[in-house]
């Protein structure tokens, strides 16, 4: 039988040992400093925690030749400009991986061949389609994951790795069919690389929860634990399914992630951008997620195109300087957009977000 304790318990006030924690101590970026990235200060009529790039969109179809169009793509700073893997729906609506250059991050050179992928015993790699690309260093190499067909046996996460951009292996598919959304981590684990991805179906998947996987070597996965789910309870635009987007960004705060979340209408899914922070030592512990969507289709190029009502990020720009952050992401699944924000709104956001009473 258990006895009461005579001892009197503190009572702890947990809303003001957070605040305690974090007074005095701005949100910072970890990271490089990204002095040239694309930036406009948010429109003085707006209150958003996240602003489109008044040039938007900044790509789409023939952007080359054989672009339907250019969307869900990844990219970095290099060489003291950036370059990216692009998606680029060619004019029989295969998808295919090309590499562009640019010097703002905003005007690219798209090379007009898909990327000549070499397998690890030097053959040339057969790539039947390849989709939403993202791009991430990891030290000192670079890494691409997209969504690759596993021997026409349905889509799972495909892997490269390349350390000048013009020699590209492609490394073993990283899990069974069917797995989409596989998002790399920039920095290891314990000597383990760690990557988020999204189990899914052979078709539109009408589910999708994040996970989280450890690799020793970039070959052999596992240890896979969730991390978090679709849930109306978070805001319809995330009820259907959820899948990570752009490179989780290190920040002092945690790991700071743009994801995308999807609800499904009458007229079909409708896919928004939300941000959630992990924990810095283990992602599966959630620390913050949006309930209200950062970016939901609304511009005409988000909300018509060859699948209307999309933005999907999959990748972004963080400037550790200035804490500014640039988020890329596929529009109607034809365009290309840039939305801004910095560390300190976001933060400021995910801080104050509340669930709304009775939503499910
Ligand atoms: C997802 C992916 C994305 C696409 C989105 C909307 O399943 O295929 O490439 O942007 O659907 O069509």
């Amino acid at each position: 039988m258990s006895k009461e304790s005579t001892l009197e318990q503190p009572v702890i006030d947990f809303t003001e040992i957070e605040t305690i924690t974090n007074q005095g101590t701005a949100p910072k970026i970890t990271g490089p400093v990204v002095a040239n990235m694309p930036w406009q200060d948010r429109p003085e009529d707006s209150n958003d925690v996240m602003w489109r790039f008044d040039q938007n969109p900044i790509m789409g179809p023939r952007e080359i030749p054989c672009a339907l169009g250019v969307y869900n793509s990844g990219l970095l700073p290099y060489e003291g400009g950036f370059i990216g893997v692009f998606r680029v729906d060619h004019m029989d609506t295969v998808p295919f991986l090309h590499l562009g250059y640019s010097k703002d991050a905003v005007n690219w050179d798209v090379e007009h061949e898909p990327i000549p992928f070499v397998r690890e015993d030097g053959t040339p790699s057969i790539i039947q389609w390849a989709y939403d690309p993202r791009l991430v260093e990891i030290e000192g190499v670079y890494y691409i994951s997209w969504c690759n067909s596993l021997d026409g046996h349905g889509p799972t996460i495909g892997l490269a790795a390349t350390t000048d951009f013009k020699n590209f292996t492609q490394l073993e598919n990283a899990f069974l069919p069917f797995n989409r959304n596989g998002v790399l981590f920039p920095k290891k684990f314990d000597g383990r690389f760690a990557m988020f991805s999204r189990p899914s179906d052979n078709g539109h998947t009408p589910f999708g929860d994040i996970f989280l996987s450890y690799s020793p070597d970039m070959k052999y996965w596992g240890e896979h634990r969730w991390v978090m789910g679709a849930d109306f309870k978070h805001g319809w635009w995330q009820g259907v399914k959820i899948g990570a987007g752009s490179i989780p960004i290190e920040t002092s705060e945690g790991w700071l992630s743009f994801y995308h979340g999807v609800t499904s209408t009458c007229n079909g899914n409708i896919y928004s951008v939300g941000a959630s922070l992990h924990d810095l030592k283990d992602p599966t512990i959630v620390l913050k997620r949006s309930y209200t969507a950062l970016l939901a289709p609304e511009m005409d190029y988000e909300v018509s195109g060859r699948v209307p009502n999309v933005v999907f990020p999959c990748a972004a720009l963080a400037d550790a300087e200035t804490g500014r952050i640039a988020v890329y992401y596929g529009a109607a699944d034809t365009h290309m957009g840039i939305a801004f924000t910095t560390i300190d709104d976001v933060m400021e956001y995910l801080n104050n977000e509340k669930p709304r009473e009775h939503c499910s």
